[in-house]
């Protein structure tokens, strides 16, 4: 029998893309062969070059002429597997909600890595474990005098890129105060159903499991929010580790016109934080600037200027333009009084 071979990836456990896309494979029953490593050593031993940009996860794939080669970005290969592998979608069936699941992705991956970013680098105890905790990962049994001299440089290094994610004494509150404030949807939306997109996981469910995973599985601050909060979350990131077990049926999928009025609250965020920095970003970089600053939840928020984002804007426009006309009020209505209407043109 002509069985698929497996799909590679590289990446490390504390990295939240690679829980996210580890997930989705199992979800999907795609059968794959997950590398704990690091691309740069684990490529050139494969006989792959490296890509341009070294990410976690790293895929190997074939191109078109059938050579493998090395890929990165989540949401793309999340759209590729999609066509090359049937059956277990993780998009809506109904092109309202597709839409929806696509923004709340986007907003997982772009803002939710400022929570997971900001936790761990910010409080000594979280840099203290993570600078501990991430060499070892990439070798558990590292000799200790490597370990002393791979434990500071990793943690200066990423304490030094905080920001970058645009994390600094200003607006450590209204990351704090975004984190506890999804955290209260999510508490509301999972006492209706077991995932963001109805009664089976869209993509979305992914990427806010992959950050998830992160701040309640690994950065102890974040963990103990999450505690308090909504224990609900916590569940949920315990259960999307691994959901090879559900059978999902076409009509398990929330349409926008039953999805419970918790998921607005969840948009809500996304208007309140996500949308502002989108346009400012978006802004800057109209006007060739490097970096960019606006207000953020009644806060003064400054940082760099990020070509991928002005992309993220733009692709949640494209699947916005890509509905029908119908399907575009249907949206309308779920985005109203959120705040994320803005970000639509
Ligand atoms: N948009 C990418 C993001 C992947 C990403 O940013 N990965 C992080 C780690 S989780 C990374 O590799 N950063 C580079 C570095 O830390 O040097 C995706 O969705 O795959």
């Amino acid at each position: 029998m002509n069985q698929p071979k497996p799909i590679q990836l590289i990446g490390s456990p504390p990295s939240p893309y690679t829980r996210k896309m580890l997930s989705i494979l199992r979800y999907r029953h795609i059968p794959h062969r997950m590398i704990w490593g690091d691309p740069g050593t684990v490529l050139p031993s494969l006989g792959i070059a490296k890509p341009k940009v070294g990410l976690l996860p790293t895929f190997v794939m074939p191109d078109e002429a059938g050579e493998l080669q090395a890929v990165c970005d989540s949401t793309p290969i999340i759209r590729r597997l999609e066509s090359e592998y049937q059956g277990r979608s993780v998009i809506p069936n109904d092109p309202a909600m597709a839409f929806i699941d696509y923004l709340l992705e986007d907003f997982a991956d772009e803002w939710g890595t400022k929570y997971m970013f900001h936790y761990r680098w910010q409080a000594e105890a979280d840099a203290d474990n993570a600078g501990t905790l991430l060499p070892l990962f990439q070798m558990v049994d590292m000799p200790a005098d490597k370990l002393a001299q791979f434990k500071p440089f990793i943690t200066e290094r990423q304490v030094g890129r905080l920001h970058v994610v645009g994390s600094n004494e200003v607006t450590a509150p209204v990351i704090d105060a975004s984190y506890r404030r999804l955290l209260t949807a999510l508490e509301t939306h999972l006492q209706q159903q077991p995932y963001l997109m109805g009664k089976r996981p869209g993509a979305s469910d992914f990427a806010l499991y992959g950050q998830l995973s992160q701040l309640v599985g690994f950065d102890p601050t974040p963990r103990a929010i999450a505690h308090a909060i909504s224990p609900r979350a916590v569940a949920y990131s315990g259960l999307m580790e691994d959901q090879t077990g559900i059978e999902p049926a076409d009509t398990d999928w929330s349409t926008a016109e039953d999805a419970p009025s918790s998921l607005k609250g969840i948009l809500n965020e996304v208007g309140r934080v996500y949308a502002p920095a989108l346009l400012a970003n978006a802004q800057a970089m109209q006007a060739g600037e490097k970096t960019w600053e606006t207000e953020i939840d009644g806060c003064r928020w400054a940082q760099q200027t990020f070509n991928y984002q002005g992309k993220c804007l733009q692709w949640i426009n494209e699947e916005y333009q890509a509905l029908s006309k119908s399907d575009r009020s249907r949206v309308d209505l779920l985005l109203e009084g959120t705040g994320c209407e803005a970000i639509i043109f």
